[in-house]
């Protein structure tokens, strides 16, 4: 193999290998980890085409990705570059398309995005049988932008193209090859098919290319199509400029709708939903870094589990488990109550099977890997116990004292709770280094956010294990300290408190929910509380009341609570709930609110959208700066995680952290004074370097 070298490139061709089978010519993509299309391949792809005409005796072309994939896109660190200097992918698939000699692209791993277009722009695609394709960019907030939606709906029709363009979801081989996408699967060895492939080939004329294809679409798919965006898409711009692109594809020539998608890939990338999108993407890979771990971070081997608590919490963390194939034995106090959780459990995966998501077989064989207890002593060979009962100090403390005779050494200890003290936890036992907190959020076998809470003595190796092991149960796990409500709740107490406090001046409870589904949350303050139960923040405010030595606290909330009114499950809190779920406003807490606003004297006044939206979002970002200076969370980027995964922030806001920056922070602190807030120093700090949190995290990373 020789390095392609063009007149005009630099030594980063050495991005792409070139190699003569015979009369083919390969060029292979070596741009690990996943072959983006970065600075220097472009480079190597045109010297090597360069090549292939000037060399009588090459009648062929194949390109292949090195390593473990195809293109997997195009290089998303490049997108904030300025255009001269980004990779012209667009620029290559032109030259491509038109190219003398038949072109076949060699697809395995994952062919995403502009991978996929430049598979597209070749003659013909062999594919192993594992391979996928999609066009995953509405996932970033872009559309596919080197002729994905011309060409895609050109092969596998518009209905198809649509749906993969705006779920972004790609397709495995096999239906690729149904859909006309893949010209051959690969037996055996990709290079091999793919270089006969292109000798069978090496003579076909005309040349057979997509952008020379007709597409069609009737208005009313079209209509369809952009109605239903209001459900799957609400509030985002890429995926209806995705719909007009697939329409011009059936309306005009190639020509016109490649040049229209050009212009449009640009306004969708650099919309701040691009950006908050791409800042999510890179966010959650950089939450799996954790400084001072590592490759050579010793793991230990999860093969079972023990979940202590069979309630909800510890069905939904069973699940998980189940879920991949790794036994559960579960343990309660008494029969029914475990008679019950296992009830739910198999309810919950027969459900499941009824929506043709699962075989009433796998049914069965994951209610066979779990293994129903009354004893804690059966959890002797458990390698993690992950205790989810109720969150009370001295019970936890005594599960822990009881776990710690009887666990095996080096087992994982880790509790579920979503507020205490695991360093106190921990102090029971004779081995803290084993214990950790994993934090699930409601319901669990659904919530893909993990907290994982360190505590002062958690080792390394079990601090590692536990991500690795969120990796394998699918979620997103992020360290956190310990902290009373460690992140993610420790932020919502605040935005809790901010919500009453506005309908305490004045606003209804309805407006204050509906300031934040403006913002794309799919529910305001008051919903999410009437869903999660009034009951817990009233014993909680009535505790620490107690314990602070304080009079019973007589806010307008726990009026509402002193009627009996609990949330969604008593079917009246803050809302009515009429048919069991859906809130409507209430005369009731009207009454309990205009009683407490006269008995306390308080005005009320109009509270504009503006003002509720910012009051909500700023009191998250606030106590998220402050948590971020005590070194609770590891990265803003972090917050915005738990908070897209755990706590339905829109992920084209990008999260709490990066919604203010887009703002700016010094007019975040400017609203936060005008509101009568302090703002945290780290927050005042920034905003007068003329910094954001996205700058603070760079800086951190380097340190
Ligand atoms: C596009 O193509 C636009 C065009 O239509 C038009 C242009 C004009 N760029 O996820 P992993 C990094 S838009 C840069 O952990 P996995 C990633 O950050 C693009 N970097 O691995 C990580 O870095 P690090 C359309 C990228 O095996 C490392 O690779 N394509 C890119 O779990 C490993 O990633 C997409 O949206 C990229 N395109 O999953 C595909 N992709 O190690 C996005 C990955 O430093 N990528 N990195 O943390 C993916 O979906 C997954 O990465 C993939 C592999 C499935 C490929």
């Amino acid at each position: 193999m020789s390095q392609a070298q063009s007149p005009s490139s630099s030594g980063s061709s050495a991005l792409v290998d070139t190699s003569r089978q015979g009369n083919v010519l390969v060029l292979t993509i070596n741009n690990p980890p996943v072959n983006a299309f970065s600075p220097g391949v472009p480079e190597g792809l045109h010297a090597g085409l360069d090549m292939a005409e000037a060399d009588e005796g090459i009648q062929a072309v194949v390109i292949i990705g090195g390593g473990r994939t195809f293109i997997a896109g195009a290089d998303i660190k490049t997108f904030d570059m300025p255009r001269e200097q980004a990779p012209d992918l667009r620029g290559f698939i032109t030259r491509l398309d038109a190219f003398s000699k038949p072109t076949v692209a060699a697809i395995h791993g994952t062919a995403l995005g502009g991978g996929l277009e430049v598979a597209l722009a070749c003659n013909y695609r062999v594919a192993t049988p594992d391979a996928q394709l999609g066009l995953p960019e509405v996932k970033l907030g872009v559309l596919p932008g080197a002729g994905g939606t011309q060409r895609l709906p050109r092969v596998v029709g518009v209905q198809k193209a649509l749906e993969m363009m705006l779920s972004g979801n790609p397709v495995r081989a096999a239906e690729a090859e149904a859909l006309g996408l893949v010209d051959e699967l690969a037996d055996g060895d990709l290079l091999t098919a793919a270089v006969a492939y292109a000798e069978a080939v090496a003579m076909a004329r005309p040349l057979p290319r997509i952008s020379e294809r007709a597409a069609e679409g009737s208005a009313e798919l079209f209509a369809a199509a952009r109605a239903g965006l209001g459900k799957t898409h609400k509030g985002q711009l890429a995926p209806g400029l995705i719909v007009d692109l697939a329409e011009m594809a059936t309306q005009k020539p190639f020509q016109e709708g490649w040049d229209a998608e050009a212009a449009l890939f640009m306004q969708a990338k650099d919309s701040p939903q691009s950006r908050g999108l791409r800042h999510i993407f890179f966010a959650e890979r950089e939450a799996g870094k954790i400084p001072g771990l590592g490759k050579t971070t010793p793991q230990l081997e999860i093969r079972s589990a023990g979940i202590i608590g069979a309630g909800t919490m510890g069905g939904g963390i069973a699940m998980n488990f189940l879920n991949v194939g790794i036994p559960v034995t579960i343990v309660e106090t008494a029969q029914d109550a475990l008679d019950r959780g296992l009830g739910v459990i198999r309810k919950n995966y027969e459900n499941t099977a009824k929506k043709g998501r699962m075989s009433m077989d796998d049914v069965e064989k994951r209610m066979a890997l779990l293994t129903p207890t009354l004893s804690m002593d059966d959890l002797k060979d458990a390698d993690i116990i992950i205790e989810a009962v109720y969150e009370n100090m001295d019970v936890k403390k005594e599960i822990f004292t009881r776990l710690d005779a009887v666990a095996k050494p080096g087992a994982i200890l880790a509790s579920n709770t979503s507020t205490l003290d695991v360093n106190e936890i921990a102090s029971v036992t004779k081995r803290p280094e084993s214990v950790i907190g994993l934090h699930f959020f409601s319901p669990a076998n659904v919530m893909k956010l993990l907290e994982i809470v360190r505590a002062d003595k958690t080792s390394d190796t079990v601090l590692a294990t536990s991500m690795a092991l969120a990796k394998k149960i699918r979620k997103v796990g992020v360290v956190v300290g310990v902290c009373d409500g460690f992140v993610g709740n420790r932020m919502i107490h605040h935005y809790g408190d901010e919500a009453r406090k506005l309908v305490e001046e004045g606003a209804k409870p309805q407006d204050v929910d509906a300031a934040m589904h403006t913002l794309g949350l799919p529910m305001g303050p008051f919903e999410m509380s009437d869903m999660a139960g009034l009951d817990v923040g009233y014993l909680i405010r009535q505790h620490q009341a107690k314990v602070a030595g304080q009079p019973k606290p007589d806010g307008w909330l726990d009026r509402i609570v002193e009627q009996g009114r609990k949330g969604q499950k008593t079917q009246a809190g803050i809302y009515d709930y009429p048919d069991g779920r859906k809130p409507v406003p209430s005369a009731a807490t009207d009454e309990v609110l205009n009683t407490y606003r006269s008995e306390k004297g308080l005005q009320s006044r109009e509270i504009s959208q503006e003002e509720a939206t910012k009051r909500l979002t700023y009191s998250l970002v606030n106590e998220g700066a402050q948590i971020l200076d005590e070194g609770i969370a590891q990265r803003a980027g972090d917050i915005d995680v738990i908070y897209i995964y755990g706590y339905g922030f829109p992920a084209y806001r990008g999260g709490p952290m990066q919604y203010a920056d887009e703002q700016g922070l010094s007019s975040v602190v400017a609203d936060l004074e005008n509101y009568g807030h302090t703002p945290a120093p780290l927050l005042k700090k920034l905003a007068q370097e003329g910094k954001t949190f996205a700058d603070w995290d760079k800086e951190k990373a380097r340190a």
